[in-house]
């Protein structure tokens, strides 16, 4: 058959992130016997022309969409991305009979709600690369897809799915970028090549939607196949990694072993990693990814008050948060703290105990992360909670617009002043308006000109005081 796959995600925020699912499923359906192509929409100013011009040119079977983010997921600037939708699938409709199939992370996080939203026939939940040639198989037969895992529909009868399908995985997917996208154009936009050495997420963490996609239980890639994978990748000029597993050190002998593999071949690639659970750090660890070649860590502490903690089930105390730090700080491993205020349980006491553990205990040279407010998605604790609280009354289709959660205990107006405060004092400190401040592109497409490689929040202190110095309000 003939397939067209849209990566319709278009948001640079905080830089054009390489759609890694889109192009593994791309050539799924390749080596499923297909003939296909994969449009990405990151870099067109006006994706509507082209995807008619695309149309008319060719005539598809199947036309899979791949959508990455439902919003911003921020409560003070909310950008809603699923809007999209609607209007890309107009011109599909309009300029071919192919049958509509959704995909990608966003799909796996509010099927019901999407399908619906944008009335495709089709979605995809969980591992496309397996799921997606077994629908095309089905549907280029003519059979009913009642009994393909993993799929859903919205059609007269409603929504219906099917469980989702997790394959054992094993083997690193590692697909050949430069065949599927402009790879120049994400490089010199100074973004990171995506690697996932895991799938899965045993934690319970109220807010997170990880294992609705990826399921609970771990499905490791054997170290090796990750190593092999960025070594071919390596060799296709590629040098700037990120693992974007859900937690890169859990398990922690999993994330060793990489560590210990990459670093017996000398490969002159650098990684990152924005996922790292306190729980798990020690010099030990540390040490290992040092000798990788990892040039930037995050924390995802959240919080450094045990009742925030605990109120969001992270699975770690204040005690695991001082200790990380104490281990950081004997490391040159630059590092980015990561905080959500406002969740179950905060208060003005709670926002000082984190800021003052951030003041106190984060080196000056690394970098403190604020969010405010959590965003509340159907099927996970916090919507419960939410609505047992008497703070959300919407409807699971109403939730599709962006709607966040904030301790009822906290006055959004003085949680807003205090942030504002913390960062005019401590040029160290981003919150998400530093996500989406508008001269961020430029600064990254500048500092690739200057030779500077990811992640540029290391360089937060020096750029915002630059910018500072310009009359800019960094
Ligand atoms: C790592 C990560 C990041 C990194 C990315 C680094 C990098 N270099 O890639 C960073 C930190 C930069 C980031 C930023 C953001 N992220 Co993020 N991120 C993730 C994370 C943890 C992994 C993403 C990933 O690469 N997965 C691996 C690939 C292989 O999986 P996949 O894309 O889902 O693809 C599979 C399936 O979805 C499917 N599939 C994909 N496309 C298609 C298409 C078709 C047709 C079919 C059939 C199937 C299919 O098959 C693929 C292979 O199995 C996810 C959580 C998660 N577990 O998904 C969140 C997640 C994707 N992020 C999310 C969000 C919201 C964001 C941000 C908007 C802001 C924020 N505060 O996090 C920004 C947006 C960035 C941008 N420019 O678009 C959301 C998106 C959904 C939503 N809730 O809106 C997620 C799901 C987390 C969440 N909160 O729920 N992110």
């Amino acid at each position: 058959m003939n397939i067209l796959l849209i990566s319709t995600n278009r948001n640079k925020q905080p830089f054009p992130v390489m759609p890694l699912g889109a192009c593994i499923v791309a050539e799924a359906a390749e080596k499923a016997g297909h003939r296909v192509r994969l449009l990405d929409l990151m870099f067109c100013e006006d994706p509507l022309p082209i995807l008619a011009s695309e149309l008319q040119e060719c005539e598809y079977d199947v036309i899979g969409l791949s959508v990455r983010n439902i919003d911003n997921n921020d409560m003070k600037s909310p950008v809603e991305f699923f809007s999209d939708l609607p209007a890309l699938i107009k011109i599909i409709r309009q300029n071919s009979h192919a049958s509509i199939v959704l995909g990608g992370s966003a799909v796996s996080v509010m099927p019901e709600e999407l399908l619906r939203y944008s009335e495709a026939q089709l979605a995809v939940l969980g591992d496309g690369e397996v799921v997606f040639p077994e629908l095309l198989r089905v549907l280029s037969d003519g059979k009913n897809l009642d009994h393909v895992l993993g799929v859903a529909t919205y059609e007269h009868q409603g929504f219906r799915k099917k469980e989702s399908f997790l394959s054992s995985l094993r083997s690193c997917l590692v697909p050949d970028f430069h065949r599927w996208i402009n790879i120049e154009a994400y490089l010199s936009n100074l973004s990171t090549v995506p690697i996932q050495s895991k799938r899965g997420c045993p934690y319970q963490c109220i807010y997170c939607t990880y294992p609705m996609g990826e399921g609970r239980d771990y499905r490791l890639c054997e170290p090796e196949s990750v190593v092999d994978a960025i070594k071919r990748s390596a060799s296709s000029g590629l040098r700037d990694f990120e693992f974007v597993d859900n937690v890169f050190n859990s398990p922690y002998e999993h994330a060793m072993a990489i560590c210990e593999g990459l670093s017996r071949d000398h490969l002159n690639v650098s990684f990152q990693s924005l996922e790292l659970n306190p729980l798990f750090i020690d010099d030990d660890l540390l040490s290992a990814m040092e000798h990788a070649g990892f040039v930037g860590i995050g924390i995802t502490a959240e919080s450094a008050s045990g009742v925030v903690l605990n109120g969001l089930k992270k699975g770690f105390t204040t005690e695991h948060v001082y200790r990380a730090a104490e281990i950081t700080g004997r490391h040159k491993l630059p590092c980015v703290w990561i905080f959500m205020l406002g969740g179950p349980g905060e208060t003005e006491k709670t926002v000082r105990e984190t800021l003052n553990f951030v003041e106190k205990c984060v080196k000056p040279g690394d970098v403190a992360f604020f969010n405010i407010g959590i965003r509340i998605y159907p099927g996970t604790q916090l919507e419960d909670l939410a609505r047992e609280q008497g703070v959300l009354a919407l409807s699971k289709e109403e939730m599709l617009k962006p709607v966040f959660y904030l301790s009822p205990q906290l006055d959004p107006e003085w949680l807003v002043r205090e942030l504002q405060v913390a960062m005019n004092t401590h040029m160290n400190f981003i919150s998400s308006d530093s996500l989406s401040f508008p001269y961020l592109s430029s600064i990254h497409r500048f500092g690739y000109r200057l030779g500077i490689r990811p992640p540029l929040w290391k360089h937060t202190r020096f750029i915002r005081r630059g910018l500072r110095l310009f009359g800019v309000d960094a």
